[in-house]
This record gives C-alpha cells, structure tokens and sequence, in this order.
C-alpha cells in the first residue's frame, strides 16, 4: 500500500491519513490509495464510519498542480479525474466523515463534499481557489458546492475564489460541526453518533433543497456575471464557473457533472490557465535564492524602526504592525510625524468602514506605532527601514545616523526605489547588513518587494529579508544593484515610449486605454500621476538619465513638473483630477504637446491600439531581457512575478517574460529589430532575445539561476 495513505482502526472507527507533504495534494498515488483504503474499510466488517484526515499542516490543499500544469499544456493523462473516487466514498454504506483542518481546497475540498458529513477546527478554511489558476473546481465541485450551500453562496465562493472561515462554512452547511480540541478524537466521536442513525448516509448529490428555481436564480447568475465583470477583469474562469453552477441548479447530478468537466477542460488548455499556473509556481519560486539555501539562520525579528513618516514610511508601518511587529516611527519634526499617524488612522478608518478590521484591532495596531524625533531607543530595533526621500545626500547621512545607534546584529534596509546600495551601505561601518526593500506604494496594500541585494549583503541578512517579505503578507524578489534595480529599470524605457507616441501623435488617454484594454491595471500616464511626475523627475536628475545627448528626450514631462503639474496630488498632472479622483484628459495638456512637437519637428501621425500596445510593451520585454542578461534578476520568473504584483501587469498573461515566450521570441524579436530600424538606438534589441530567438528558445526555459551580482 503507498504510504501516501495510513488507515488505522480506533474504536471501531478507520482513521484514514492522507500524508502527502507539504500541503497533501492529491499527486498520483493519493486519490488511488484513499479509494483503495476506503474500500478496505467499507469491507472490514469490524469498522463502523470512516473518518478522512490530512497529517501535517492541512487537509488537501487540492490537485497536484504540476499535474496542473502537464494538462494545461497538452498531456492530457494528467488531467485530474476524480471520478470514480468521489463515488466510492459517497457510495459507501456506512458514514464517511471528513475532518478539516487547514486548507480544504479544490480538489481537496471536492474530495471533503463526497463525503456524507464534514466536520472542522474553528481556524480551518474551505474554498474553490481554482479560478485563479484559469480553470474551474473540475471534480464535481460546483455540482456538490452548489447542492451543499445553494446557488448563491456558491457562485460567490467560486467567482471570487475566495476561502471561507470554518464559522462561515458550518452556517452556510458545508460543514456540519466545529471541533474544539483534538480534531481526530472528535471526528471519530462524531462518526460513531452517525454510525448508529437508521438508514444510508446522507449523499450529497442526491440533495436538491437548495437548488431554487430557473425563476429564483436567474437575478443570481446576473449579479454574478456583474461581480465576475467587475472584479475580475479580462479572466475566462470565473464567467465559465457560472455556466457550471447554472448546470449544477438545472440539469440532473450526473449531467450538471459532464457539463462542468466539459467547460473544466476547456478552461485548462485554455492560454489563461497556463499564465496562471505558471504565475502560481513563479510566485513560489520567487524565494529560492541558490547560494541562500532554506536553512541559512535567520535573524529574529519583534521590533522595526522606520525613518521617515511619509507616505512610504506609514505604509510600511502599517504592514509592519499589521504583521505583529512594534514599530519605531521616526521623522525630523512634531509636524511630519503628525501627519504621517494621520495618514495612518485615515487608512485605518477606511478598512473598519469597509469592515476588514474592528476599531479595537485597529487601536490596538495603532498602539503599537510609537511616533517620535529622533533615534532614542532605536537600539531596540531588529530591523531599520530607512523611507526618506530619494536623494543619495540624504539617504547616506541618514545611514551614518542609523549605524551609530542601531544595535549589532540588527538588519539596516533602505527603501529606495533607484539608488545605489553599495553606496548608501558605504556610509555604514557594516555593509554587510545593509539591504535594499523596495516597497511598493501603498506599501500596506501592494504586495511586491524587491529585496535588493548590494555587493556585501550577507546571507543571513538575505534570507532574513525573504522571511520578513513572507510574514508580511508580500512576495519578496531578490534583485541584483543596478539603477532602478529590475522594476522601475525596465519601467523607465516603457514610460518613455509612451511619452513618445504622445509626442509622435497619441495622447495620454488613448495610450492608456490601449493598455488598459490590453490588461494592464492602469495606463502609464495614470500612473505616473499617481507616483508623482517629481518621483520620475527627480529620477531624471539622480540616474543622470538622458545626460547622453545621443539618445531621444522626452519633451514633455519636464515641462509638466516645472508647471507644477505633478499629478494627482496638485489636482493635475498628464490630466487633470476632481474630486472623485478620475482622470480626465486636459486640453492645456495636448496644447503643450503640440506645441514640443512642433518646436522639435515631429510629424505627428495616428496609431493603433496594437502599435501602442506593441511599442510599450515590447519595450518593458526588451529591457527585461537585458536585466536577465545582466544577472539583475536571476530567472525571467522572477520578472514575471515583479511586474504582476508591482506594476499592475495582468497575471493572466503571465508577466511579460511569459508573455514574450507565448507570443514567440522570434516575432518580438523581428519587432523590436524593425523598432531599431525605424527609432535607433534606444530599440537595440538584448543580445539574449536576439540569441534566444535563433535559437527557437523561451525565456523561462533559459532560467539562468545565477546569483544577481
Ligand atoms: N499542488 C502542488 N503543490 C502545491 C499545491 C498544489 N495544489 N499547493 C501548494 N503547493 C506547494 C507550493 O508550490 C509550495 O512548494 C508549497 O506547497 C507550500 O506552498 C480538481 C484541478 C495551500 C494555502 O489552488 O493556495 O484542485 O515552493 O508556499 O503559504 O478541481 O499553497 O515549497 O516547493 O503557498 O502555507 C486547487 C494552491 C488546485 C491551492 C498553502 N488548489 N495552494 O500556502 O505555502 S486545482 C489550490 C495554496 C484543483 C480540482 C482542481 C497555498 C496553500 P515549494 P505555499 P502557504
């Protein structure tokens, strides 16, 4: 028998284990050895009611998504099927209780529905997350989901892909009990009560009351149809997971279950379901670093000071309480610091307004901030996070401040977004513990960090930072000290394309909704308005960008900054702001467009959707594939997973490494190459893309897993 699956007998109950590390997916073995285990103990004359339990840390965290992956990309023997297994279990003459502990997800929780009775720890969680893979829960679960909790509650677990808590599942009928205490002892408990009640188990597929009727759910699936439009943007699954629960409420068990593994299948060669999944295994792949392996020694983390209250700075406060750090907030003056804890309960405010946190857990946040001038008590902190403007001066003087009062051993972290590390480490007697943490604003919401690795960073002081990302809630990349590190270095070119075609001809709104259009979460120019136009000007001046005349300047940014248009905090920038915040376009604006045009000569002419998408996005690859090229990133994953969860690049798409791999390397490369041809120098294509394109190769299959220098 495989290990995979124990069963023992306790008291007349078969406890069957599943112990498949680490999250109990169903790999191959595991549905097989759990059909053959409860078949055994159906049989075993001495066994009454069966409980099915994971080991370790959860219940089935679902399919195996390596399988996930081989079907996505045509081998269709590792296509999941669940079948025959959900069956055996629901079949059974005596009770199959299934006992939740951790995660119960897709497959995993597909599994626990075929069950006659589920019961759960309070911190248990249940949901059908497939949707974020690009496929939808594809062993009978919107049919069994649908039967256990009605169509509504199903719809808006399986659009939004979201969990539900333990409490949330027994009200709305997944699970029948919560377990306080040892879940085993109380599972067999409750499957000896269940043993004795007259009659066959209760099968979940043979439920009807909550189905409704066509007249009843018809309003249902048109909100979410609305829901699935409205926040899930662009993504196939969660529209096509509806079609599957309309079968579940209309048709018969066996029919509604041929539907959805119709549309399951569709979905899993479908191109979204492959960007996903490959998001899905980057975004893990993210914290293996080869010369930082999993067990080098960490250093312990309670206390993290922060220099600079200001936007960064607070919203980095904020994750940091929010992770269950004390924080040490600090700024020059009485003023700043104000307005930073101001900026702090403002956001606050909104999430009890919104209902994710109570006013008592906010407080009891807040409390743990502890504002002040100076460095008094600094030498407490385990962690420094310097967050001041970025200005190399500043920031040195800032680090010759830092190094003389934080203690030993503490981790000292800029969170420049373009400097220099090495420099800035310089100004400290111990480089060594000097690190880059770029967060992304608005730091408490924004989920990317770039750990940015200087020329003496050490080990410990790596790892210490990708566990740091992880207990925040974040997905830390390591990137290697090069000008604006792997983000905002390859966001430059792209920006300053689109600035072109604004001068060739465009304008800002049509740039924008073109990439909006295409996927992208804003248009560049509503972003740069958001940033602030000074961030990138001071840039400009700091990275000396554009101080080779050669090259082509933008002409109209500039110009912006020293109008005062810096963008939404002046109420306008490449637009112009109200109240509600929106952009909306500004004739002045398109004047002084014109006007650059004109005095450098430009023709302006007209383009596509398809050309802006192509200038823009072709140059964030081109650029990405120097970075690869350079060592700044250590993998095109990596880059994938920096601008999905930094800069609003859709992730069904998969990055843009990802992205430049499905379309083809050699068509981008023949595009960039005909850029070259047309625009000079700035369109060079990468030797790598134009290497990897001869070659017939991709990106992600050419990983280069080497240390970023
Ligand atoms: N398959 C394979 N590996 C998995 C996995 C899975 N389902 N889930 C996690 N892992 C690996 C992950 O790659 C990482 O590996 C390690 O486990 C720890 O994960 C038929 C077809 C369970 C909440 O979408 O949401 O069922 O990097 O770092 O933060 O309808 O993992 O260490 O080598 O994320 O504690 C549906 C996906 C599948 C669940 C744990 N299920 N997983 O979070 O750890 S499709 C999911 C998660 C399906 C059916 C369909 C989370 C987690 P490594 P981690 P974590």
């Amino acid at each position: 028998m495989s290990e995979l699956v124990r069963s023992s007998i306790v008291d007349r109950v078969a406890v069957i284990e599943i112990d498949n590390p680490p999250v109990n997916a169903l790999s191959a073995g595991v549905p097989e050895g759990l059909a053959a285990a409860v078949e055994r103990a159906q049989q075993d004359a001495s066994v009454r009611a069966l409980v099915v339990v994971g080991a370790g840390r959860t219940f089935i965290a679902g399919a195996d998504i390596n399988e996930l992956e081989r079907a996505a990309w045509g081998d269709d023997h590792a296509l999941p099927d669940l079948h025959g297994l959900l069956q055996r279990i629901e079949d059974g003459p005596k009770p199959v209780v299934m006992a939740l502990h951790g995660t119960a997800l897709g497959g995993g929780l597909e599994v626990a529905m075929a069950g006659h009775y589920r019961v759960a720890v309070p911190d248990a969680r249940m949901g059908q997350p497939e949707v974020n893979l690009g496929i939808i829960p594809g062993a009978e679960g919107t049919q069994r989901l649908t039967r256990l909790v009605g169509v509504e509650k199903a719809l808006d677990m399986c659009v939004s892909g979201k969990p539900i808590a333990a409490a949330e599942a027994l009200e709305s009928g997944l699970v029948d009990r919560l377990i306080e205490g040892d879940l085993r002892t109380g599972a067999a408990a409750f499957a000896r009560e269940m043993a004795v009640r007259r009659g066959a188990p209760p099968k979940t597929r043979e439920r009807t009351d909550k189905l409704g009727t066509a007249v009843s759910n018809a309003p249902l699936y048109a909100a979410g149809r609305e829901l699935a439009a409205k926040t899930r943007r662009r993504l196939e699954a969660p529209l096509a997971v509806i079609g599957a629960i309309e079968a579940a409420a209309s048709l018969p068990f066996e029919e509604g279950c041929r539907r959805e593994r119709e549309i399951f299948v569709e979905c899993v060669r479908s191109e979204q379901c492959k960007a996903l999944v490959h998001a899905f295994f980057a975004e893990r792949g993210a914290s293996r670093v080869p010369d930082v392996p999993k067990d080098t020694p960490t250093r312990d983390i309670a206390t993290v000071a922060i220099v600079g209250a200001g936007t960064m700075g607070a919203g980095i406060a904020m994750a940091s309480v929010n992770a269950g750090f004390r924080v040490i907030l600090i700024d020059t003056t009485e003023r700043a610091l104000e307005a930073g804890m101001g900026t702090i309960r403002h956001n606050y405010d909104s999430s009890v307004k919104r209902r994710r946190f109570t006013p008592e857990a906010v407080a009891e946040r807040v409390a743990r901030i502890r504002p002040q001038v100076g460095y008094g008590g600094c030498e407490a902190a385990d962690l420094v996070i310097e967050a001041v403007f970025e200005n190399m001066a500043l920031k040195k003087q800032v680090f010759a401040e830092i190094d003389a009062v934080a203690k030993p051993g503490a981790v000292l972290a800029t969170n420049t977004s373009t400097l220099n590390i090495d420099e800035i480490a310089a100004a400290t007697s111990r480089p060594e513990s000097v690190v880059g943490l770029h967060f992304f604003s608005p730091a408490n919401v924004m989920r990317l960090v770039e750990i940015v690795r200087g020329r003496a960073t050490g080990r410990p002081v790596i790892a210490t930072a990708m566990a740091l990302a992880k207990r925040l809630g974040k997905v830390g990349v390591l990137v290697g000290n090069g000008p604006g590190f792997v983000g905002n270095r390859m966001m430059f070119p792209y920006m300053y394309e689109a600035q072109f075609l604004v001068e060739d001809g465009a304008t800002p709104e049509q740039v924008d909704r073109a990439l909006t259009s295409w996927g992208m979460a804003m248009g560049i120019f509503a972003v740069d308005d958001m940033a602030g136009l000074d961030v990138a000007w001071r840039v400009r001046r700091e990275l000396r960008q554009f101080a080779d005349a050669g090259g082509r300047r933008p002409l109209v940014a500039d110009r912006l900054v020293e109008a005062g248009r810096l963008g939404q905090k002046t109420g306008k920038g490449w637009y112009l702001y109200g109240e509600d915040r929106k952009p909306q376009p500004d004739r002045e604006v398109i004047d002084l467009i014109e006007r650059a045009a004109a005095e450098a000569g430009i023709h302006r002419g007209r383009f596509t959707d398809e050309e802006i998408v192509e200038r823009t996005i072709y140059a964030l690859i081109n650029e990405g594939a120097k970075i690869l090229e350079e060592g700044l990133a250590l993998r095109a994953a990596d880059i994938d997973v920096i601008y999905m969860n930094g800069y609003g690049f859709p992730a069904w798409r998969g990055g843009p490494m990802f992205y430049a791999d499905r379309v083809g390397l050699p068509a981008i490369h023949a595009k960039v190459a005909a850029f070259h041809r047309e625009f000079g120098d700035r369109w060079a294509p990468a030797p790598l893309l134009e290497t990897l394109a001869t070659q017939g190769k991709t990106f992600n299959a050419a990983e280069r897993g080497q240390t970023p220098s």
